[in-house]
């Protein structure tokens, strides 16, 4: 059920507009399956020729008129280009999905589904994220903005009963084949959704973070699966990989450094060395920054990203404010929901590993933003949107701002103190720092069990079994008289002193819940309903809300690395991708500070050098001292809602 109103736990005066969507009521709707997609659509296959002669395989499915007796058409495109594969190849297998949610089959798009150039069944040659060309001088320079435009007017000529509209969307590897076609778009594109689109790898998207390279996440990707191919083809090739283990932290401490893993890979694979050997921002990762191409986009958007995306997090805001600096007559829509990777795609969104939202996000986004927003600009059905749709974590609804972040929010900072506290007033301590001792033979874990992976549920997960570690300092509030509300980026601004000469500097913002959680008194009806057995048990969680690496050689420049000198007070400021969160009154803000998060990044060496080959005898203890005194405060930079 969809009601306009204030939840019990909303803060309704700080919105323009509030949109609580209850959990309970509504199921998911289904996927109709392969049946239906059958019934309903007429699947032909094209290799269409791009303007350099490489031809793209590309699958379309076509409503059969019959089968919509309520719209005889024509009908507009829906498109999606992919590296992974447009599977099932041939005319008579079926997908069991059609479009970005079963709303869509419903209606009657079609659907175009496309191996991007050198993948599977497409000619060409593949190029990670491959650079987008501003100024086209040849029919032999192509992007990906090229094979769009080419493809759109081949459909728009082949393909009977269509209305002259194009969609576009896209999740993850195809969010950034999203962006990328809508650069000078062709004039028959009329909306696009990049939907957590990779935009800069080296700037907290897949592959590195504060400089730091996401170890666990990138290597298991790389190892067992996405290696360069022979194409076209309908397989993929290479070797099955074997860990061996399904502890990953062991894994990857006696691989000892990053080049060693590279020899291990059974499918050696040139995608992944320049991951891990591009490890400062190069020119390889300059051109590859999608934000510096956004130009002559003249559809409208509608960018959806998840505040605890494990994946692609900082891509939706660089999408986004770069589509609005270079096309401001552009419709814009931002939309946040509590989403892992691609979250919002599938499932109710109402929980994410331990936390519950009291929504069911993912079938609010599905109904209520995203097919509205297709409808009207591809049907002349639907609605326009406002420039941000965000659901605010902790209080649990969903809100409409006309920009992000909000206008009224003001940033103030969170200070730390001696004896663990935090607090918005600056020190006052003439000399006060902690210290610990930071060693890279045992890294903190970045969960508090075992795993073979990176479980999405890491961006949410409680960090007790951190904050008891003596390389972990951690500072929190008293318990909140009133909520607080932070929307918007997030910058930790440090006064560190390091033996070493290179260390990381990890900050994790975390909601800790009362011990006895959930106060009883301070739920409605409805949500003492909604509350299920499970978050009965989380008090005094320890929630991460948002946590990133910072690798201090990189604090003045990213192309070119600066050590530490060992003893000196050294700033270290950066900023961390957006959330919008309210910690509930008798909660606590916490802030926890440490030097490894292991191996969801790798391991810093903590001596200034080339550290994908560090040699074991670079791998040293160093004594990190964070700073909490007069002329040397550290603390967390939020914006905070009136
Ligand atoms: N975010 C994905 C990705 C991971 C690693 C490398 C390249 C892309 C994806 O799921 O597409």
């Amino acid at each position: 059920m969809l009601v306009s109103r204030c939840s019990a736990l909303a803060v309704c005066a700080s919105a323009l507009l509030v949109v609580s969507f209850t959990g309970g009521q509504q199921s998911t709707p289904q996927p109709a399956g392969e049946d239906f997609v059958r019934a309903h659509y007429a699947k032909y296959e094209y290799r269409i020729p791009m303007r350099d002669g490489v031809r793209l395989f590309t699958s379309v499915y076509v409503p059969k008129v019959a089968a919509f007796p309520a719209d005889p058409g024509p009908y507009p495109f829906m498109m999606n280009r992919t590296p992974y594969g447009v599977a099932p190849y041939g005319e008579g297998n079926y997908r069991k999905l059609l479009g970005p949610s079963e709303e869509f089959e419903r209606s009657g798009y079609i659907f175009v589904y496309q191996d991007v150039r050198g993948r599977w069944m497409s000619e060409g040659k593949f190029v990670e994220m491959h650079p987008a060309i501003d100024e086209k001088k040849t029919p032999q320079d192509v992007d990906e903005s090229s094979d769009t435009y080419d493809t759109i007017a081949f459909l728009l000529r082949h393909v009977p009963n269509n209305n002259g509209k194009v969609g576009i969307w896209g999740i993850s590897y195809p969010g950034f084949y999203t962006s990328a076609s809508i650069i000078n778009s062709h004039p028959a594109i009329a909306a696009a959704s990049p939907q957590a689109p990779m935009t800069n790898l080296f700037f907290d998207d897949d592959t590195y973070h504060g400089g730091a390279l996401m170890l666990s996440a990138g290597y298991g990707f790389y190892a067992p699966f996405f290696h360069a191919q022979r194409n076209p083809t309908e397989t993929e090739d290479g070797e099955p990989f074997d860990f061996g283990t399904s502890d990953s932290y062991q894994f990857y401490l006696n691989a000892g450094n990053v080049a060693n893993l590279d020899r291990l890979m059974t499918t050696s694979t040139a995608l992944w060395d320049d991951q891990y050997r591009h490890d400062t921002y190069d020119r390889y990762w300059q051109i590859r920054d999608l934000s510096r191409h956004m130009k002559n986009v003249k559809c409208a958007v509608l960018v959806v990203g998840g505040w605890f995306d494990a994946e692609d997090l900082e891509g939706p805001y660089r999408t986004f404010n770069a589509i609005r600096k270079f096309n401001p007559a552009t419709p814009i829509t931002l939309v946040e929901g509590p989403w892992a990777h691609g979250g919002w795609a599938r499932g109710a969104g109402d929980r994410l590993g331990d936390v519950e939202f009291h929504a069911r996000t993912g079938d609010y986004f599905r109904a209520e933003v995203q097919f509205p927003f297709f409808e009207h600009y591809l049907k002349g059905k639907g609605k326009t949107l406002p420039t941000a749709v965000v659901f605010e974590t902790g209080s649990d609804v969903w809100r409409h701002y006309d920009a992000w972040p909000p206008k009224a929010a003001a940033a103030k900072t969170l200070y730390f103190h001696a004896d663990g506290k935090l607090s918005f007033d600056p020190p006052t301590e003439d000399k006060s720092a902690d210290e610990y001792l930071s060693d890279p033979s045992h890294p903190v874990p970045f969960v508090g069990y075992t795993t073979d992976t990176v479980p999405q549920r890491y961006m949410v997960d409680d960090q007790r079994f951190a904050s008891s570690r003596p390389d972990v300092v951690t500072y929190e509030t008293d318990p909140l008289t009133e909520d607080v509300t932070i929307a918007g980026p997030i910058s930790p601004h440090l006064k560190v002193a390091s033996t070493g000469t290179d260390s990381d500097f990890d900050v994790k913002l975390i909601d800790v819940y009362p011990d006895h959680y959930p106060d009883p008194d301070s739920l409605s009806e409805g949500n003492k309903r909604i509350v299920s057995a499970p978050s009965l048990h989380m008090g005094g969680y320890q929630q991460l809300l948002r946590g990133e690496p910072f690798r201090a050689k990189f604090r003045s420049n990213w192309e070119k690395p600066e050590p530490l000198t060992p003893g000196q007070v050294t700033a270290i400021d950066f900023t961390m991708p957006d959330l919008y969160h309210t910690f509930r009154r008798g909660h606590r803000i916490m802030v926890q500070v440490q030097s490894s998060w292991f191996p969801l990044t790798d391991r810093n060496p903590q001596t200034f050098t080339d550290i994908p080959n560090a040699k074991p005898g670079d791998f040293q203890k160093a004594t990190e001292q964070i700073f909490h005194q007069k002329d040397a405060a550290s603390g967390v930079e939020v914006l905070v809602m009136p």
